[in-house]
Parts: structure tokens; C-alpha cells; sequence
């Protein structure tokens, strides 16, 4: 049997080896994905915020609570080779490694920007297969940093937004930009001092807040992933976004949304591949060229070479 119908069995090694060729942008990722789209029916979670916020130790109490449910889980830990996050990747596999003999659970780092779209391009793709494999959750880590972290985090139905007492949490995630794009926010480490003050201000803020979709009401949640405390609450919120979305017809809209931004991964990536030609690029600095002229023919030669 080949990797596409081991795939379709649900043979694990198939879905890791599909998401290598996603990863490394080969054709053949490209090929099984064409075939898969659109099935699955997962809810679609991403778990972002700042640097040691507790992200991998949430992801692993969130596996824990989805499987006593007796649903299936996929983690997705987007690494963005910060130098955050160095040797993170080592850390959730050795934190969630205890699930890694459970068949219900799958666990996976994307670290490359080697793909076609990048490195989100890269993620969503590796999305849809995990969707197509037929999970019930993916969850999706990234670091909420830069702006390339805050676009995967946006592709997620369900943006839960990971912040701690520690002074500057929340003010960096008003930079990022992540506080607008998040439907949930949990406190987490919430046996250090600040808590308590942390969700009074956020509540105070998220007041004032533009409204949400349908009228979405962010919740704030606490939790001591460490402890394993405040899990049950925080599923329940994102259970509760979930069905909203649902109620509101605003799931398909979220559908679209992502293939739209897979579509403007791919062209932004054939630019940037494509804008490494210095001699082009200096025809249009001395005036040789006009910047739409330079771009049209890149993109044409992009083109012509993706086919
Ligand atoms: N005090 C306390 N520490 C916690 C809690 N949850 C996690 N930690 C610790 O915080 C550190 C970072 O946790 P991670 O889960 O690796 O955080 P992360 O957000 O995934 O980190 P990166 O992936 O590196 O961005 C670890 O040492 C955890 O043990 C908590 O509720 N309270
Ligand atoms: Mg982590």
C-alpha cells in the first residue's frame, strides 16, 4: 500500500510521513492534499502568547481533557526558530511524550520555512491533513511574538490567547496585535502574584474592546497548567466559542478565511523567493523599471516555474 492509502486507513506513520513532504514542499504533500481537502471535521485551536507562558504544559492538560472525553487529538507546535523559544521543541516532546503510546493523540513540531507559503503556508497545510486524518481537536502552539506567529495564530477557529502575571504579558500582546484576534484568554500561572489584578484589568480593557463577531463575549479564564488546574474551564470556553461560531453560521466564513490565507501565503512566498533577483531589483532603483513591472514579470517567472 502506498502513503496516501495508508492515510486513508488512519495509519499514523503515513500522516508523518505526508507531513515531512508538506514541510519540505515537495509535490507529493501537495498532491495527497489536493485529493483530502475539505474533509474533517475538527475543532481547530491555537494556543498562542508570549515565550514560557505555559503554552506546551496547557497543550498537554488540554490533551488529557479531550481524551477522558474519549475524542482524538492533534498538537501542532509551530516553532518560529526564535531565539525564544530554542530547545522548546525538545520540551513539549518531552512534557507530552507520556501520550505519545496513546493512539487517540498525535504530536508534532513544524520548525521549517523551507516550504511553498512559508512557514504559515507550511502550517496550514500540515492543518489540513491533520483535518483530513479525521481528528476531533488540533490544537496549534505558536508563540505570540511577531507578526508571522499572530497570522498562523488567526488560522485557528479558536484563538485562545496565553497570558501570565508576570509584568508586561499583556501590554506585549497588545503590541502583537494578538488581543484583537483572541476569543479566549486564560491567566495561567495563576499561583503567582498579579492574578487576581491581571483579570480585573483585562476585563476592565476588554470592555472597551471593538465588538466581536455576532457578539462574541471574551471570556477570561485562570489556570495552573502545571497543577493541572483550570482545564475543564478553559475547554469549556473554547466549547462554548465553538458553538457559537456554529450558531452563527460564522464557521464557514472561517473555512474561507483560512483558504484565503493560504492562497496569499503562496504569492507572498513567490515574491519574497522571487525579489532575490538583485539584478531585477536594480533595474527598478535606477528607474529602468517600474516596481509593478518588476513584480509582473516575477510573479509570471514564479508562474512558469510552479509549473
Ligand atoms: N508557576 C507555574 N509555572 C508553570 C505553570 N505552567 C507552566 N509552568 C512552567 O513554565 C515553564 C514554561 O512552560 P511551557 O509550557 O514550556 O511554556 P510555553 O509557553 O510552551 O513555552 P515556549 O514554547 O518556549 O514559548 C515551564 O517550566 C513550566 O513548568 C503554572 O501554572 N505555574
Ligand atoms: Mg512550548
Amino acid at each position: 500500500m502506498n502513503v496516501s492509502e495508508r492515510f486513508r486507513e488512519g495509519d499514523k506513520r503515513a500522516l508523518a510521513r505526508a507531513l515531512t513532504w508538506v514541510e519540505a514542499g515537495l509535490p507529493e504533500g501537495r498532491e495527497l492534499l489536493k485529493r483530502l481537502r475539505g474533509q474533517g471535521t475538527a475543532k481547530i485551536v491555537g494556543l498562542t502568547g508570549s515565550p514560557g507562558a505555559g503554552k506546551s504544559t496547557l497543550a498537554d492538560r488540554l490533551i488529557e481533557g479531550i481524551r477522558a472525553r474519549g475524542e482524538t487529538v492533534a498538537v501542532l507546535a509551530v516553532d518560529p526558530s526564535s531565539p525564544f523559544t530554542g530547545g522548546a521543541i525538545l520540551g513539549d516532546r518531552i512534557r507530552m511524550m507520556r501520550h505519545h503510546k496513546d493512539d487517540g493523540v498525535f504530536i508534532r513540531s513544524m520548525a521549517s520555512r523551507g516550504a511553498l507559503g512559508g512557514l504559515a503556508g507550511a502550517t496550514v497545510a500540515a492543518l489540513n491533513l491533520l483535518e483530513a486524518f479525521g481528528f476531533d481537536w488540533i490544537l496549534i502552539e505558536t508563540v505570540g511574538v511577531g507578526q508571522s506567529e499572530v497570522d498562523i495564530a488567526r488560522v485557528a477557529d479558536t484563538t485562545v490567547l496565553v497570558l501570565t502575571p508576570a509584568a508586561g504579558d499583556a501590554v506585549q500582546a497588545f503590541k502583537a496585535g494578538v488581543m484583537e484576534i483572541a476569543d479566549v484568554i486564560t491567566i495561567n500561572k495563576f499561583d503567582l502574584p498579579g492574578g487576581e489584578r491581571l483579570v480585573q484589568e483585562l476585563k476592565a480593557t476588554l470592555e472597551f474592546a471593538p465588538p466581536r463577531p455576532a457578539g462574541w463575549q471574551v471570556p477570561v479564564t485562570t489556570a495552573i497548567a502545571a497543577k493541572g488546574e483550570g482545564t475543564q474551564a478553559l475547554l469549556e470556553a473554547i466549547e462554548a466559542h465553538h458553538c457559537h461560531m456554529v450558531a452563527h453560521g460564522l464557521l464557514e466564513a472561517h473555512r474561507l478565511e483560512r483558504a484565503r490565507f493560504e492562497v496569499v501565503s503562496v504569492i507572498q512566498e513567490w515574491g519574497r523567493r522571487s525579489v532575490q533577483d538583485d539584478a531585477l531589483v536594480r533595474q527598478v532603483a535606477e528607474g529602468h523599471l517600474t516596481p509593478e513591472e518588476a513584480a509582473e514579470r516575477l510573479l509570471r517567472e514564479a508562474l512558469q516555474a510552479a509549473h
